[in-house]
């Protein structure tokens, strides 16, 4: 152990700890900008670049995020040098920065504008020259404005470290330094996933999301159009933090009472559809269970990760499920069945899916997903949006009284709500496969094995005998090497289960910052378990509404109807 004063106190703490480390231990806060660590998600940001956590160790001042502790080091984080050099370097980067806070997309959750006040900044002393370069908004996800970034490069480690994409990268040296794509290149014209992480853990405003907020409050305004608002299950258990709330809070009813006193003129649930998904994905699996083709079966519902196996494994397209996701299958049931039990042209029903996500946008506006003539979904907000508009209305969000979904896009059971948490698809389809396989309900329906936020999950289900071997991904690195596993060895799994984002749904780039508290995944994880353990019904076969839909409408699941309106193709 290494012993050490921290402020006076002291301090004993392995070797290999960071002054920063030591400094936590004993409840010692040092402010901090370039440096994160989400290290339980696989995500540690160690540049050590901004110099915004300098200490005062003896005589010298060191950065506490990169200084390994040593015995008898005396530190103080809190003199009068520290503090000015901390503001310096800080005055430093906000010389190099634009002034638009007021109207930036970040302003309020800005780590740069948090830490100007916690600082106490009131001048910016340093007016030189400012590098300044376009900003890149040519993708439906996400816009880049490099004059905001203040080369923390979080987002670079990121896209290549953790999700192994490897679109971001920095160029130029020193002053010249810009974080960008490969030869400047448009984010629509590279192999950017959408999947929003580096925006999730980008500090400022340079990297954020399209907003369609303007579109739907248009489409809200425009008395020829029918506007159906569908919601995602891992909106409901992070909505609440935007409001304050303790995390891990289901605010389903708040959430839906809020959208009615909107104007939304239909307030339905992607869980309805996400117990569709998984009629449609049970009986492809079982069936190419049974023939022994094109397994292991990929589960489709995340875009970024359709759009990475399009890029990087173009040679396992033959097994990813045909299923669309399940926010598109609404919008085509919804601008079919329901436009006709409705009485209602699809033309003029539009389709808001509010979501965890920002690739669900990039999704929206694929060609393809567009089975009545018209897309399948016209807006997505994310969870983020919706506290927006929630916050524009001033609709007093904790206090209003709960409103039930509407009919009968609105019903689902416990196996959809699981959907947002990562290994909850795979769970929700053994539910009904099993079914489908045996003829017999699953008695115990938790698979325990596929829960938390382990990057890789496995577990064997046997069924009437049979060994069905499953696994679930979440996050791109770690869907990379199950990929890998299953390329060497294509009998080693008969299911797996992929997700971009850390823990799934819950940890998608449209959602509520995390800023550091990977507890607040957790927490979001458990709230989507106790939603599913909440429900009456927790099979997807069992949700009389989905049976009524296959008897009014579709037929059987699996039927050509089906396929023409809820499964889609990929792009080599
Ligand atoms: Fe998801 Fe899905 S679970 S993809 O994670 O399959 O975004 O929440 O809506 O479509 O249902 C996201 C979440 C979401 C779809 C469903
Ligand atoms: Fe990389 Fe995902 Fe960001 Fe695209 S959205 S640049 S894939 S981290």
């Amino acid at each position: 152990m290494i012993n050490l004063k921290i402020n006076n106190k002291e301090v004993s703490v392995p070797n290999g700890t960071t002054i920063l480390e030591a400094a936590k231990k004993v409840n010692i806060h040092i402010p901090t900008l370039c440096h994160l660590d989400l290290h339980d998600l696989g995500f540690v940001n160690e540049e050590a670049n901004c110099r915004i956590c300098m200490v005062e160790n003896g005589k010298k001042m060191v950065p506490a995020c990169n200084t390994l502790v040593k015995e008898g080091m005396d530190i103080k984080t809190n003199s009068i040098k520290a503090i000015n050099f901390r503001k310096m370097n800080l005055e430093l980067l906000l010389s190099n920065h634009p002034k638009d806070c007021l109207v930036c997309n970040k302003n309020g959750r800005c780590e740069l504008q948090s830490l100007a006040a916690a600082l106490n900044v009131r001048e910016i002393k340093y007016d030189g020259e400012r590098m300044t370069f376009p900003t890149d908004n040519s993708s439906y996800s996400i816009i880049r404005d490099p004059d905001k970034c203040i080369l923390c490069k979080r987002c670079t480690t990121m896209c290549n470290n953790v999700q192994t994409v490897g679109t971001l990268t920095d160029v130029g040296r020193g002053f010249n330094t810009v974080v960008t794509t490969a030869m400047h290149r448009p984010m629509i014209d590279t192999n950017c996933t959408f999947c929003g992480q580096c925006l999730a853990v980008c500090p400022t405003g340079a990297i954020s999301e399209v907003s369609n907020i303007s579109q739907v409050y248009k489409a809200l305004m425009d008395e020829t159009k029918t506007v159906v608002v569908q919601t995602a299950p891992a909106v409901r258990v992070a909505l609440g933090e935007e409001f304050y709330m303790e995390e891990g809070t289901i605010v389903t009813g708040k959430m839906v009472a809020s959208l009615k006193q909107m104007g939304f003129d239909y307030v339905f649930d992607t869980n309805f559809a996400a117990d569709l998904t998984i009629m449609e994905e049970a009986t492809e699996f079982v069936e190419r269970f049974k023939t022994k083709k094109n397994l292991p079966i990929l589960t489709s519902c995340c875009p970024s990760w359709v759009k990475f196996i399009e890029h990087k494994f173009n040679n396992l397209l033959d097994i990813p499920s045909t299923c669309k996701s399940p926010h598109e299958m609404f919008g085509s049931i919804t601008k079919s069945y329901f436009a006709k039990k409705m009485n209602l042209d699809p033309k003029d029903i539009v389709v808001v899916s509010i979501m965890p996500c920002v690739a669900k946008k990039y999704e929206a506006n694929r060609k393809e997903l567009s089975s009545t003539g018209y897309a399948d979904v016209d807006y997505v907000v994310t969870t983020r949006e919706l506290a927006t508009m929630i916050k524009d209305m001033n609709i007093d969000f904790k206090n209003i009284e709960d409103a039930e979904f509407d009919d009968p896009l609105g019903e689902s059971t416990g196996a959809a709500v699981i959907f947002g948490a990562s290994g909850g698809v795979l769970e929700a389809t053994l539910r009904t496969a099993y079914n489908m396989i045996t003829g017999e309900d699953l008695k115990n329906v938790e698979f325990h094995d596929l829960e938390g936020i382990k990057g890789i999950k496995e577990a064997v289900v046997n069924i009437q005998g049979t060994d069905v071997k499953v696994a679930a991904a979440n996050g791109l690195g770690n869907a990379r090497k199950l990929l890998e596993m299953a390329s060497e060895d294509r009998s080693r799994f008969d299911v797996i289960e992929i997700m971009a984002c850390p823990g799934g749904c819950v940890g998608g780039g449209g959602q509520p910052f995390l800023r550091g508290r990977s507890d607040k995944l957790i927490k979001r994880m458990n709230a989507i378990r106790e939603e599913d353990r909440n429900k009456p019904l927790r099979k997807s076969y069992e949700n009389e509404s989905i049976k009524k839909l296959y008897k009014e409408f579709l037929g059987e699941p699996g039927s050509s109807k089906a396929h023409e309106l809820l499964h889609t193709s990929y792009i080599e």
